[in-house]
């Protein structure tokens, strides 16, 4: 199986700042103790700041990847372009959160974004992204069906 993980505006700084909220590991070498945990899948991995670059990272990953995680960032309580793109790309989407959004400011509650996708996890900090790595694997019909 081929996952693609999108990561939206400031994820780039995972690990350097906020670690009381983000935890104190980058990215980077979170993607690699993954990759190695799930040999059997292909990862693709981008990150931007930029919110129609997430647009054509979606669009792009659609193309080769069977399933996609998406941390839209500040980008998930506003863009309805993210929340298009998700909806038109016909493949499954779950979107990740480290944080638990629900527990913070009102602003965040709304996901514009997690509202087309397949389902969301938050608050479980880097994890989230293992678990929508299992959700995949565990069910893999809901490739055919997005
Ligand atoms: O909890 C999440 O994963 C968020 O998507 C993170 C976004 C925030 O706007 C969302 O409401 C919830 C912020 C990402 C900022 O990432 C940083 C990482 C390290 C240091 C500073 C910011």
């Amino acid at each position: 199986m081929h996952i693609a993980i999108i990561n939206g505006p400031n994820l780039n700084l995972l690990g350097s700042r906020e670690p009381e909220i983000y935890g104190n590991q980058s990215f980077e070498d979170y993607l690699d103790t993954l990759a190695t945990d799930y040999p059997e899948v292909e990862f693709s991995y981008g990150q931007s700041n930029v919110e129609g670059e997430i647009v054509n990272l979606l669009q792009l990953f659609a193309r080769e990847c069977d399933a996609i995680l998406i941390n839209p960032a500040g980008y998930s309580h506003t863009s309805v372009a993210i929340a298009d793109a998700i909806r038109a790309i016909g493949k499954p989407v779950i979107e990740v959160h480290i944080s638990n959004v629900h527990s913070r400011e009102p602003f965040r509650h709304t996901l514009l974004s997690g509202g087309a996708a397949l389902g969301v996890v938050s608050g479980l900090g880097l994890d989230g992204y293992r678990l929508g790595v299992e959700h995949f694997l565990s069910h893999p019909e809901a490739q055919k069906e997005a």
